[in-house]
């Protein structure tokens, strides 16, 4: 559906003040049970809009919900996809302070550095090999606006599914002769082993999350352009951190990436 311009726009305005103020905000369906996934994504852009407007760099794209752990742990079964800013990287190691957070969890995730455009409909993950650079071992760190984690489809998607901060390992992988789907991944807190998995539990393989996502762009009349970091969605479920711990993930072959929190 499409939705009066200024529902769009109070909404995006809503989400970005309960970022910046670092508070919680009620469930856009609450006040606006009409919004559907069509009229979530036009929000999301609204939101990305302002976020340019104020001089912030989209570097990037997510996917969210690829994986049966991270579908379970939120009771939602729709791959959604998300916009990165360069205000959300943080570099290897480095710390990341939760006062400027409300509720965060971290993710296991690989991320894709693109070298070539990508256009769909018709994107496979032959494609999206293709036209790769390097992947990376990569920790996203999502924070919902919403209270207590808790979200339907529509409203997550316009909170740009969650996004806050991320972190890429620093050696980069060529993806010819990686087996992305047999690639195991550990996660570590406080040098606790927390969470394992494979790269398979993304839809089979974490290519094929970027596949889909160039599909999902090209129905709103988008691309992936060449440079864009990708986030292919948490192979395992999310974990809730706090000030003092310390996340370190681990990719088979790929080497580590690591946030501390202050
Ligand atoms: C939505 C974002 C999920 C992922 O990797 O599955 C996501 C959420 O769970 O808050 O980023
Ligand atoms: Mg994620």
């Amino acid at each position: 559906m499409t939705l009066d311009r200024s529902i769009i726009e109070n909404c995006a305005l809503q989400l970005l003040a309960a970022e910046q103020e670092v508070r919680e905000v009620t469930r856009i369906t609450e006040a606006h049970p009409q919004i559907d996934v069509n009229a979530a994504y036009d929000i999301q852009e609204c939101l990305r809009g302002m976020k340019q407007a104020a001089g912030i760099r989209i570097v990037g794209m997510k996917m969210g919900l690829t994986s049966k752990p991270k579908m379970q742990q939120m009771g939602v079964d729709t791959p959604i996809y998300g916009f990165l800013g360069a205000d959300n990287a943080v570099d290897d190691g480095a710390v990341v302070d939760t006062a400027r957070l409300i509720h965060p969890k971290v993710e296991a995730e690989i991320a894709f550095v693109m070298r070539e455009d990508l256009t769909g409909p018709g994107c496979d993950v032959a494609k999206v090999l293709a036209a790769t650079d390097y992947v990376v071992p990569a920790i996203e760190l999502i924070d919902s606006r919403y209270e207590n984690f808790r979200f339907d489809l529509p409203s997550v998607i316009a909170d740009n599914t969650s996004a806050a901060r991320y972190v890429l390992g620093s050696r980069p992988t060529a993806v010819q002769g990686l087996d992305l789907e047999t690639l195991g991944v550990v996660m570590e807190k406080n040098g606790q082993v927390v969470e394992v998995g494979a790269g398979a539990a993304v839809l089979g393989n974490p290519a094929e999350a970027v596949a889909m996502l160039v599909n999902m762009l090209a129905e709103r009349g988008q691309a992936l352009p060449a440079g864009s970091v990708v986030l292919s969605g948490a192979i395992t479920a999310a974990v809730a951190v706090a000030a003092g711990d310390n996340v370190l993930v681990r990719a088979d072959g790929m080497g580590t990436t690591a946030m501390r929190f202050v």
